[in-house]
C-alpha cells in the first residue's frame, strides 16, 4: 500500500513558507527507486529569513520570550511535542521507513526514543530554574557567586539521514530546553519526518521562530547556516569531510561547534564466550540500520581458537537475515539510503577484493530483489590492517574480520583506527571486559606506537 507523503514547505517563524527561489528536491524511495514526492530546498535567502525569525523569537518582547521563559514553561512545550509524536507514531514510523529504508520495527523504536528524548529534556529544563551556588569560597563576603545557565542564542542543527527524526531530536530537544532558538537542517536524503515536526510545533503552538526547519542541499542551506553571522553555535552530525568545511566556516567567526562524525568500531570476541550469543551481538553491531550507524562495530576481532566455528555460525545467521521491503513484517535488512551511498558501499567491497581480501559471505545485491539499493550482509576475511576495508568507514552492512591470540594483540587491533566513537568487548570475564574497554588500554597501545 502506498504511503501518502505530505507535501510540505519550509517551516519558518511558526508557519509553512515556500522557498524564496521555489526550489524542490525529489524524494526517492530507496526500496522501489521511484520518486514519491518532494521536499522544499532552502537557499541562502531562506536561511537569512529563518535566522532573523529565530533571533527575534529569543527576545521579541523582552522578559517574555523563549530565552527568558522559565524551564517549566519550556518543559510544557517539550512534553506537548512528545505527546503529539506519540499519537502519530504509526504514521511517522512508516514515513521514516519509506524515506530512508530502515526496517519498520527500527523506525518504530526510533519514534519511541524521540518521545523519550523530548520528555527527558523536559525534565532537565525544569531543573534549570533552580539557581545553583557555585562551589567556591570567596575571600570577601560582599562577593557572591552563582551558576546560572543561559541560552547560547541561535543554534544551527545540521543532521544526516540515518536517524532522521531521532538525530534531529537529540539536538532540537536540548537546544529548546536550554532556551535557544534553533534552525534544523535535515539531510536532503531524508527530511520527511523532520518536516512533520514542523506540523507538530504548529499544533502545540510553540512560539513562532523557536524552531525553524530548513531542508536543502548541504553546500547551499547547510553552508549558509554554518557561515551565517547571526548563528551563535553549530551542532553537526555527518561526515568528516563536511565537518572540516563547517569548522572552517565557523572559525572565521570564532563560533563554537559540536561535531559527531564517523567511526570504524571494533567488536573484540574472546575465547570464553557463548558463541551463538556473541554472533548475535556481532550481527546487531554491524548490520542494524543496514550498517549505516557511526558507532557500528564493523571490525570483528575474534580469538584464533574459536574463529573457524564463530565464522561458520556467523555465516549461518547471516543467511537467515530477512532482506526485503523494509515495511514487510520481519524485515531485518532494508535498502541503503540512496543510489550514491549504495555505489559507495559496493566500491568498498570491490576494492577489498582487489586488495586481496576474501568475501566469505555476501558482497552482492540480493538476487531475489529486482529493484532497490539493497546490499547483502557481507563478511570479509583475509584482511590486513593496511587495507581500505579495515581503515575506512563503509556505512553499509559490511563486516571485516581479523583474529588474535593475546589480549594485548586484541587491544592493539581494536585501537588501530583514526576514528573514535564506539566499540564492544564480548567475554564471560567481566573484569577482562572492564580492563580491555578502559581508555587506559587505548593509551597503553598508542604509547607503544609512539615509542
Ligand atoms: O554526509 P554529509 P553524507 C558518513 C558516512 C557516509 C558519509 C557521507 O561515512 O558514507 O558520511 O554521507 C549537510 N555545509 N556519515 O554525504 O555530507 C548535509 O546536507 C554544511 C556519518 O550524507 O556529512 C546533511 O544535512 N552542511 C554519519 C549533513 O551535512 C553540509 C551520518 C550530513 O551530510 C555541507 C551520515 C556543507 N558544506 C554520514 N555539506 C554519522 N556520524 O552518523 C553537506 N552538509
Amino acid at each position: 500500500m502506498a504511503i501518502p507523503i505530505p507535501s510540505r514547505q519550509l517551516f519558518i517563524n511558526g508557519d509553512w513558507a515556500e522557498p524564496l527561489l521555489k526550489k524542490r528536491i525529489p524524494i526517492i524511495n530507496p526500496t522501489t527507486e521511484e520518486i514519491i514526492g518532494d521536499i522544499p530546498a532552502a537557499t541562502a535567502e531562506d536561511v537569512d529569513v529563518a535566522v532573523q525569525a529565530a533571533r527575534s523569537a529569543l527576545t521579541r518582547n523582552k522578559g517574555k520570550d523563549w530565552a527568558f521563559a522559565s524551564g517549566a514553561v519550556r518543559a510544557k512545550y517539550l512534553r506537548a511535542i512528545a505527546a503529539k509524536i506519540k499519537e502519530r507514531k504509526p504514521v511517522l514510523a512508516k514515513l521514516e521507513t519509506v524515506d530512508c529504508g530502515k526496517p519498520l520495527s527500527e523506525s518504530e523504536a526510533d519514534m519511541d526514543d524521540v518521545v523519550g528524548c523530548f520528555e527527558y529534556y523536559a525534565d532537565l529544563a525544569e531543573g534549570l530554574d533552580a539557581k545553583q551556588k557555585a562551589p567556591i569560597s570567596l575571600p570577601m563576603k560582599t562577593f557572591k557567586s552563582y551558576v546560572i545557565k543561559e541560552p547560547i542564542g541561535v543554534v544551527a542543527l545540521i543532521v544526516p539521514w540515518n536517524y532522521p527524526l531521532l538525530m534531529a531530536t537529540w539536538k532540537v530537544a536540548p537546544a529548546l530546553a536550554a532556551g535557544c532558538a534553533a534552525i534544523l537542517k535535515p539531510s536532503e536524503l531524508a527530511s520527511a519526518t523532520c518536516l512533520e515536526l514542523g506540523e507538530v510545533c504548529r499544533e502545540v503552538d510553540l512560539p513562532a521562530g523557536v524552531l525553524n526547519i530548513l531542508p536543502g542541499l548541504g553546500p547551499e542551506a547547510g553552508a549558509s547556516l554554518a557561515s551565517h553571522p547571526h548563528v551563535d553555535k553549530i551542532s553537526f552530525t555527518g561526515s568528516t569531510v563536511t565537518a572540516v568545511k563547517i569548522m572552517t566556516a565557523a572559525a572565521q567567526r570564532v563560533k563554537p561547534v559540536t561535531l559527531e562524525l564517523g567511526g570504524k568500531g571494533p567488536i573484540v570476541v574472546f575465547e570464553d564466550v557463548d558463541i551463538d550469543k556473541a554472533v548475535e551481538w556481532t550481527i546487531f553491531g554491524c548490520f542494524y540500520t543496514n550498517g549505516q550507524i557511526c558507532s557500528a562495530t564493523s571490525r570483528l576481532i575474534v580469538h584464533e581458537s574459536i574463529a573457524a566455528e564463530f565464522l561458520d555460525r556467523l555465516v549461518k545467521w547471516s543467511e537467515n537475515i530477512k532482506i526485503s521491503d523494509p515495511l514487510e513484517e520481519g524485515c531485518k535488512l532494508g535498502p541503503i539510503v540512496s543510489r550514491g551511498q549504495y555505489e559507495k558501499v559496493m566500491n568498498f567491497i570491490s576494492n577489498a577484493k582487489s586488495e586481496g581480501a576474501t568475501i566469505l559471505y555476501g558482497g552482492n545485491r540480493p538476487k531475489h530483489l529486482k529493484k532497490g539499493f539493497f546490499v547483502e550482509p557481507t563478511i570479509i576475511t583475509d584482511v590486513t590492517t593496511s587495507m581500505q576495508i579495515w581503515r575506512e568507514e563503509v556505512f553499509g552492512p559490511v563486516l571485516c574480520v581479523k583474529t588474535f591470540t593475546t589480549e594485548e594483540e586484541a587491544i592493539e587491533l581494536a585501537n588501530d583506527t583514526h576514528y573514535g566513537l564506539g566499540g564492544a568487548v564480548v567475554s564471560k570475564d567481566r573484569e577482562r571486559c572492564d580492563r580491555v574497554s578502559k581508555v587506559r588500554s587505548i593509551l597503553e597501545a598508542s604509547s607503544k606506537h609512539a615509542t
